[in-house]
């Protein structure tokens, strides 16, 4: 045990238990959030270093305390392996996670009560893409999209025809529940004709764009795309404001000193190291697995006669309809599968008829059981898991046995981090 864990047994022990737990917890069984990841090892050690000790308000080269020798070097190495990972002429690290970076991109190049189109939270879009109740959606005027009835993808006509009404200001696309690719090039002629900023929210996929397995907004013009670094891309927690150069200076006064404080350079110097890793051939690999893995899980899911919303995936995701699957709710669905150490999220489909505590589906994702090392061949046999649960969320002998199942299969996969 390192020394920092033995400081922490030796002086909190009920501190230490519950990350012990939570330890035994993430190796025990198979996690399936798709915004979760296991982070590498030498993030977490950057995160829990010195750094953390540092106030380093402003950027490399201009900040207002001393002693910046080192944060500047890991400031600079991050933003330099950013754009070169992302192909973009600016990189902001400092965002203190997904939230902020967002509204620093719309604090920063719009006015409030501007309009900003962007997809409608139960459709895929995210609180922060202007739901009601967020206070993005309170300063601005968003102007949402939804889904097609059809097949469940982006009806452009529909929204071009609300672009041309709306004139927004800005257009966004990126989501956190829509399983399918998204065609950039439709969204950009779209932005143009109207004169808007193009910006995705990568959060969900940016890993899977820095691998190279999905297309990259930059490479179709957009101006700005944003990420949170805790997801597909297996880094710490945080957020980027990637972009073009013409929208660099505004960003950056948005970012610090409009919204924050401080960066949290811990967290920018484990950004730096993720940034080195999806550098590596192994990271693209990683990336294509995730895709691969995404496929194999769908697949056999509608083989065993399963509703995904679209159905299928093109990315990481899948939204199960576990109303029509199954006649369970999300709520019930999730549990059910907590039972058996599978963890997934209980997920509001489009147009859900249900209240979002109690929703009509779950969201499954593959970037963290791929981080493990789990193949193609095992997503099948999650899904008969999965299946076999979800048929009978009330039979205890049936979920137990399951259960062991998935707990001595986890066995098979060291968990990046902890082992
Ligand atoms: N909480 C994230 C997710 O699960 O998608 C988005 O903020």
């Amino acid at each position: 045990m390192d020394s920092h864990l033995a400081a922490l047994e030796a002086n909190d022990p009920d501190v230490f238990a519950a990350l012990k737990g939570e330890e035994a917890r993430q190796k025990a069984g198979i996690e399936l959030i798709p915004s979760e990841n296991y982070t590498y090892p030498e993030v977490l050690a950057a995160l829990g270093s010195v750094f953390t000790n540092k106030y380093s308000e402003g950027y490399p080269g201009r900040r207002y305390y001393g002693g910046q020798t080192y944060t500047d070097t890991i400031e600079n190495l991050a933003r330099d392996r950013a754009k070169e990972v992302f192909r973009c002429e600016h990189a902001n690290v400092q965002p203190l996670s997904g939230s902020a970076m967002n509204q620093a991109v719309y604090l920063g190049l719009l006015e409030p009560g501007d309009t900003i189109l962007a997809m409608d939270l139960s459709h895929g879009g995210h609180l922060t893409h202007g739901a009601p109740v967020s206070h993005m959606g309170k300063l601005f005027n968003f102007v949402r999209y939804v889904t097609g009835p059809v097949d469940g993808s982006i009806d452009f006509d529909a929204l071009r025809a609300s672009a041309l009404e709306h004139k927004p200001k800005m257009i966004l696309c990126g989501y956190t529940s829509y399983p399918r690719d998204i065609d950039y090039a439709a969204f950009k002629a779209v932005a143009d004709e109207v004169g808007a900023i193009t910006m995705t929210d990568a959060s969900h996929f940016g890993g899977l764009v820095a691998g190279n397995a999905m297309a990259n907004p930059f490479d179709h013009g957009f101006d700005v795309v944003t990420t949170t670094t805790h997801k597909s891309l297996r880094g710490p927690r945080g957020g980027m404001v990637l972009s073009r150069k013409p929208f660099a200076g505004k960003i950056d006064k948005s970012v610090f000193p409009g919204l924050q404080g401080g960066p949290h350079m811990n967290a920018v110097a484990a950004i730096a190291i993720t940034l080195g890793k999806a550098q590596t051939e192994s990271f693209r690999q990683y990336a294509r697995d995730v895709l691969t893995n995404a496929k194999a899980l769908a697949n056999a899911l509608l083989g065993a006669q399963a509703s995904l919303v679209t159905g299928g995936t093109d990315n990481h995701i899948l939204v199960l309809d576990t109303v029509k699957s199954f006649g369970l709710d999300g709520r019930k669905a999730e549990e059910t599968l907590d039972a058996v150490s599978i963890t997934t999220n209980k997920q509001i489909i489009p147009d859900d008829p249900n209240p979002p505590l109690r929703p009509s589906g779950i969201r499954v994702g593959t970037p963290a059981a791929t981080a493990r090392g789990m193949t193609a061949d095992d997503m099948e046999r999650l899904a008969v898991w999965m299946v076999r649960a979800l048929q009978a969320p009330d039979d205890a002998s049936r979920l137990a046995e399951i259960d062991a199942e998935v707990r001595a299969f986890c066995e098979q996969f060291p968990v990046p981090g902890i082992d």
